[in-house]
């Protein structure tokens, strides 16, 4: 049984947290197995550009792509966590796989939310995750995080592809392990100086409720995959309303709609309506 509280502090006062073996060996093992079989079928690419890579190899829209992803958004231990940062009926935003070869350069420092119009610090808007499906060392690439810049009052900032990996440090951590960031906290990937060790990794990302996803998870994922998830699942991905009102059909959830979820009640006929005097 993992303690989380030190994790959820780590959270508040540095901006990430390293959960270190909370996966289960075996699922990894499954897990590792399937991005290889998904990069294999589709001969994958590297997308070639500054900020996916150009020795990166990253496969998107994974729940669209084998039932075994339907694990990934719902553990329990990641979830609490990003619940803390981002407040519960949050969404998955993106869930893709990256598999960082030798050669590969280290990703410009970013923010995940800094397309977003905000003045920072701001109430945090998203929280994402790095799942290590192999080891992650500085030397093959391991997540460079920069501890506290969450609370930086910067919204102009912008590292640029020439730019020192300012204050940044190596998110080492073994398979298993999951790396943990608020949205406004500066990182990017590491450079892999390795000879043959591929880093791999899946980003499992999420969004506060009211955040629009990056990855439309309503239509990317084909309805008849859809309706083999959980009720649970479906929420994640977008199928609920926000505190009773965002994301309804007519009053109603699309996920009660669509596939006889149970209902929610609709904000204005809930009494007391919350926030109400
Ligand atoms: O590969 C990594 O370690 C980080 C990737 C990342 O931050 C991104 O692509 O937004």
């Amino acid at each position: 049984m993992i303690d989380l509280s030190p994790h959820h502090q780590q959270l508040v006062d540095d901006g990430y947290t390293i959960v270190e073996n909370v996966i289960a060996p075996d699922l990894v093992a499954e897990l590792l197995a399937d991005v290889r079989r998904l990069e294999a079928d589709r001969a994958s690419r590297p997308a070639d550009n500054r900020f996916e890579g150009n020795r990166t190899t990253r496969t998107y829209n994974l729940l669209a792509y084998g039932e075994i992803w339907q694990q990934v958004p719902t553990q329990p231990q990641v979830l609490e966590l990003v619940e803390g940062v981002i407040g519960d009926e949050c969404l998955v935003s993106s869930l893709a796989s990256i598999s960082l070869a030798p050669g590969e350069t280290a990703q410009v420092i970013h923010a995940d939310d800094q397309i977003q119009p905000l003045a920072k610090p701001h109430v945090a808007t998203v929280c994402n995750s790095m799942w290590a499906l192999t080891d992650f060392t500085e030397a093959n690439g391991a997540t460079r995080v920069v501890p506290g810049s969450h609370l930086w009052d910067n919204p102009d900032y912008f590292a640029g592809p020439d730019a020192d990996p300012i204050d940044s440090i190596p998110a080492e951590m073994p398979a298993g392990s999951v790396l943990v960031w608020h949205g406004s906290t500066w990182h990017g990937g590491g450079a892999n100086n390795t000879v043959d060790d591929v880093r791999v990794g899946i980003a499992m990302n999420y969004c506060a409720g009211f955040i629009r996803q990056q990855e439309n998870q309503q239509l990317g994922i084909p309805s008849e995959i859809m309706a083999t998830f959980s009720p649970q699942l479906r929420q994640l991905c977008g199928l609920g309303m926000y505190r009773g009102l965002t994301g309804n059909i007519e009053k109603q959830s699309p996920a009660a709609r669509l596939y006889g979820d149970a209902d929610e009640v609709q904000l204005w006929d809930a009494e007391p309506i919350p926030g109400a005097d």
